[in-house]
């Protein structure tokens, strides 16, 4: 096959977000769309040519078409080797334990993560670095840059493409491509961590467990470690074979998304233990007999609990998260007598304080929990991690949570998003919000002592980031944070966080949103949500 140069002229936008380039699957199949910007990402990599990429795919819509023009590109680009999920299949967390696991120079990740998948829906690209983790925004803004001025990129002449059913190797021009098994070594990576024998004696004693993989990538991790390994039965897993439009759903693991699994374990037949994850398999929801944990607590929860996991004992130096999750954790760092670590929203900022071992456990309020075993967010990671707990105290979800916030303390936490609006009116918002400070001012009956837009300075490469979002926090810690989303494809998404802290126990059994009605109400007169959006009902609480 011949390496020829297709002349091309930039598509405006090519921007990644939050996480990599997210578009409409319309966008994205557009001619040259994908190949311009895989160009922009090969033309920055210094020192790409002979080296290993990974590639893979959470198998939404257009995985398949989207990983045969990279491989072709890769060859053309004087990429060695490049290792390939089997069927194009890589959750984001299994293709960031494999980039680490092999030493690859990076990976490509083909992924919208919880965004709906199929023709109509969303379809994503990004690129992961040596240690496994995302693009820092220098890259990424590299990336942006290059894509907005190539005038040609390179590719292999062939429209045969690359057998990915089979795993072994293949050639393609001068470039090997191996099929891998997208479990292997992810499966390898759990059993070092978390104490296997302890949850299938959970398993062998009757404990039941229901995991909602929603016709996403995680099925295959979750049915070889949670029934093949571990022993749960048949059945544990439901929704676990992949499809390329989630089976119409949303894959994103939360009560509004996955309303079967919160209506069985809420329900009179909830099993022991609840638990779900999005496309890609980076995100993942926790839900015991009648209780939901939210992610804030979920992390904090987790780094409580360090010294029963194996994999964690006695080496945990600090916590991360990202602004707007709940300062749970932060109560339980600082009980510990750890650094805890507040970061700009999306996994890309935790790279470097992972590399670094500032920080051992990393959460994002979005059901986002993960560790340095990797440098992703990882859902079936945050699913064992709970079964090890589970194992080693003997104790429920319920009881867990419960003995968590009468020792630290309940973050009441909730999260509301208004999706679709209208963009220039989410951006008006934001621009009044950055204008005078309100600070002295009453906010739901209190003094607010802290009005900023969150900046932040990685501590380890020095790197700035502005504007991260809206921080407004009164006399008795209780916090309002209002962002835009970055990794939505239509209009805006407006995200509001609120919080409170309660010592009380007596009051720990206070639903979240009846414990932060005031603020909510508060929120909805200071932000004027009715008069600029039309509404103030939010489309999805979190
Ligand atoms: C959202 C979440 C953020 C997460 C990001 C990617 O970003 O809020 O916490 O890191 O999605 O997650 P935004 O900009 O829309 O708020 V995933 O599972 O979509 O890769
Ligand atoms: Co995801």
């Amino acid at each position: 096959e011949r390496v020829i140069d297709v002349a091309t002229t930039p598509f405006a936008g090519q921007k990644p977000g939050t996480s990599g380039l997210r578009k409409t699957v319309t966008v994205f199949r557009q001619p040259h769309y994908l190949e311009n910007f895989v160009q922009a990402v090969f033309d920055v990599l210094e020192g790409l040519e002979g080296q290993t990429l990974v590639v893979g795919g959470d198998g939404r819509y257009f995985n398949q078409e989207a990983i045969q023009i990279i491989l072709r590109m890769a060859a053309a680009n004087g990429v060695a080797r490049v290792l390939v999920g089997r069927d194009g299949l890589l959750s984001t967390p299994a293709a960031s334990c494999v980039i680490r696991a092999h030493g690859a120079f990076g990976g490509l990740i083909l992924s919208a993560s919880h965004n709906p998948g199929g023709p109509e829906g969303d379809f994503g690209i990004k690129y992961n670095i040596g240690n496994g983790g995302p693009a820092p925004e220098r890259l990424t803004e590299a990336m942006y840059q290059r894509s907005q001025v190539l005038s040609r990129y390179r590719i292999l002449d062939t429209d045969t493409p690359v057998d990915l059913s089979r795993e072994g190797d293949r050639v393609l021009g001068g470039m090997r491509v191996t099929v891998i098994d997208p479990v292997a070594d992810y499966a390898a990576l759990m059993e070092q961590l978390f104490d296997f024998k302890a949850i299938a004696g959970l398993f062998a004693r009757g404990f039941t467990l229901c995991f909602d993989a929603m016709h996403a990538v995680t099925g295959p991790y979750a049915h070889a470690l949670l029934e093949d390994r571990l022993g749960a039965p048949r059945g544990t897993v439901i929704n676990g074979t992949p499809l390329p439009d989630f089976g119409g759903g949303h894959p994103d693991p939360n009560l509004t998304y996955a309303p079967e699994l919160a209506a069985l374990m809420f329900g009179p037949n909830a099993p022991d233990f609840g638990a779900a994850s999005d496309g890609d398999g980076d995100r993942n929801m926790i839900l015991g007999r009648g209780a939901f944990v939210t992610p804030s607590d979920s992390l904090a929860v987790l780094l409580a609990h360090a010294e029963h996991l194996p994999g964690y004992r006695g080496r945990v130096t600090g916590v991360a998260r990202s602004m707007p999750t709940s300062r749970a954790a932060d109560r339980v760092a600082e009980a510990l007598g750890l650094p805890c670590f507040e970061t700009p929203t999306g996994w890309k900022f935790f790279g470097t304080l992972l590399d670094a071992k500032l920080a051992t456990f990393c959460g994002e309020e979005s059901f986002g929990t993960g560790s340095d075993h990797v440098r992703e967010k990882d859902g079936l990671w945050a699913v064992l991690a709970w079964l090890n707990i589970l194992a080693a105290t003997g104790s429920s979800v319920a009881d867990v949570l419960r003995e968590h916030w009468a020792r630290f303390g309940r973050t009441f936490y909730t999260r509301h998003d208004h999706e679709g609006v209208d963009k220039d009116a989410a951006e008006a918002l934001i621009a009044d919000l950055r204008g005078p400070s309100l600070v002295g001012q009453t906010f739901a009956g209190r003094t607010v002592v802290l009005h900023d837009d969150f900046a932040y300075t990685d501590p380890v490469d020095g790197s700035t980031t502005q504007a991260q979002g809206i921080r407004l926090q009164t006399d008795d810690g209780a916090r309002l944070v209002v962002r835009l989303s970055g990794t939505g494809t239509q209009g805006a998404t407006l995200r509001l966080y609120l919080e409170r802290f309660e010592a009380d126990p007596a009051k720990h059994g206070l639903d979240a949103q009846e414990a932060l009605a005031d603020l909510v109400l508060a929120t909805r007169d200071l932000l004027r949500l009715r008069e600029r959006f039309g509404s103030e009902k939010p489309t999805v609480i979190t």
